[in-house]
């Protein structure tokens, strides 16, 4: 098609810059499209806004081949591929599906017949069938004879994407075999890992089924956890043990579940299926309830004392990733703020706090609560320096 690009991609975020990257690396020709002015200007200069070193080489060179560019709106392109963000209402737990909708919207008019859609974003069940069928079929052109859908989901890894963009198997959900057979072969240019072939609403309950199977383990690990606490016992350790089982894999119980997945995704089955999803809301509704139980804990530990400083260290949603969205420690550190606690906060990953290192921020806490364990604050917490001696350090 002449004029048209190879791929268009809908969304810069986690998701859509590193297959963009990708597939610029393999020499098509790719047309980012996002509509936040300061991302824009960051890639314009060449910033990837991930923090992953890797990530960062591969744009330095696929901007040297000069086959990615950027624009505000999308133009002709033999594929599309939607990766916008697909939050959740605070309230209703469900889907907020706006900006799917209008990336849709925004293609409609330059869909051509031959062309091949791919969604990218977590979606609730049955969502490319009643939401994005009908807005790409204003077109005129109609799905699975004109025109191709497929819904891809991505199992990336935050801090180790680069790797796992190419070595993951990847599920690949056609709305029509022939949609499927497509977009695997717009994978393969990247992909070494399995493109595993099956239909869209299979690929959207094998997304949610991922993340959910992920919370609601770490549920059970967070009450057992709860649970222990009665007893005062270790409950780590009997988890290391039971894992020894060969057939027992528990998670780690922890200060919450955040991020901008495991605590979303279950509601997007729990949306579609509120009367069978029993156990799923359960999980997510034990999950949430963790900063709450870990603040508790923590005024436990100053109760002799309540003009303790309180030193936190670590705020991100997990260890050594550079992203504090849906941070459990954050609300554990704001309900402590908002009871009137004096909370000194430190994380050497998002740059957060006035503390030069781990030492100069234990010397100005009497109580030191590891939130979120980075690796640079688990090691010198494992060396027990001198510094830590006589003060109170609970980790979490
Ligand atoms: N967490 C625990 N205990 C654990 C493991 C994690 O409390 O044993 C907490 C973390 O501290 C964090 C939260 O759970 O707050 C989520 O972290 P995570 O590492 O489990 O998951 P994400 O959100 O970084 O990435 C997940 C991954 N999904 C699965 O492993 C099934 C990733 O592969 C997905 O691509 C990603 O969601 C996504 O985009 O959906």
């Amino acid at each position: 098609m002449s004029g048209a690009r190879d791929v268009t991609i809908l969304g810069l975020g986690y998701v859509g810059f590193p297959i963009t990257l990708m597939l610029a690396k393999a020499g098509l020709d790719v047309a980012g499209v996002d509509i936040d002015r300061a991302k824009m200007d960051a890639f314009a200069k060449g910033e990837c806004p991930i923090n992953e070193p890797q990530l960062q080489d591969i744009f330095d060179d696929v901007l040297e081949k000069g086959s990615l560019s950027f624009l505000d709106t999308p133009g002709p392109s033999d594929a599309f591929l939607i990766a916008v963000p697909t939050p959740i209402h605070p309230v209703k737990k469900a889907a907020d599906l706006h900006a799917l909708q209008s990336a849709c919207e925004s293609i409609v008019p330059h869909l051509r017949p031959g062309n091949l859609v791919i969604v990218n974003s977590t979606i609730p069940l049955m969502c490319c069938r009643t939401v994005v069928k009908p807005i790409l079929e204003k077109s005129g052109l109609e799905l699975g004879k004109d025109i191709d859908l497929c819904y891809c989901p991505e199992r990336l890894y935050p801090g180790n994407i680069a790797h796992e963009i190419v070595h993951n198997d990847h599920i690949v959900g056609g709305y029509t075999a022939k949609a499927a057979e497509r977009a695997a072969a717009l994978y393969g240019n990247f992909v070494k890992g399995a493109l595993l072939q099956t239909d869209d609403l299979t690929a959207e309950f094998c997304k949610l089924i991922e993340n959910t199977y992920r919370d609601v383990n770490i549920a059970l690990a967070n009450e057992l956890d709860l649970i222990a606490g009665r007893f005062d016992t270790d409950i780590g350790h009997a988890i290391d043990l039971a894992n020894r089982h060969p057939r027992v894999n528990l998670l780690k119980p922890g200060i919450g579940v955040g991020g901008h997945c495991l605590p979303i995704d279950p509601w997007f089955i729990a949306e579609m299926a509120p009367e069978e999803s029993i156990l799923i809301s359960a999980a997510r509704r034990r999950n949430d309830s963790m900063p709450g139980n870990i603040a508790a804990r923590i005024r436990r530990a100053v109760k002799d004392n309540r003009n303790a400083r309180i030193g936190c260290a670590g705020v991100t949603y997990k260890p050594d990733v550079n992203d504090e969205r849906e941070s459990p420690a954050w609300e554990i550190i704001e309900e402590l703020q908002g009871e009137g606690y004096d909370v000194r906060i430190y994380d050497p990953v998002m740059g957060h706090g006035e503390y030069r290192d781990f030492e100069h921020f234990v010397s100005d806490a009497d109580v030191i609560v590891s939130l979120v364990e980075h690796a640079v604050i688990r090691e010198e917490l494992d060396r027990k320096p001198s510094y830590l001696d006589g003060k109170r350090v609970l980790r979490f």
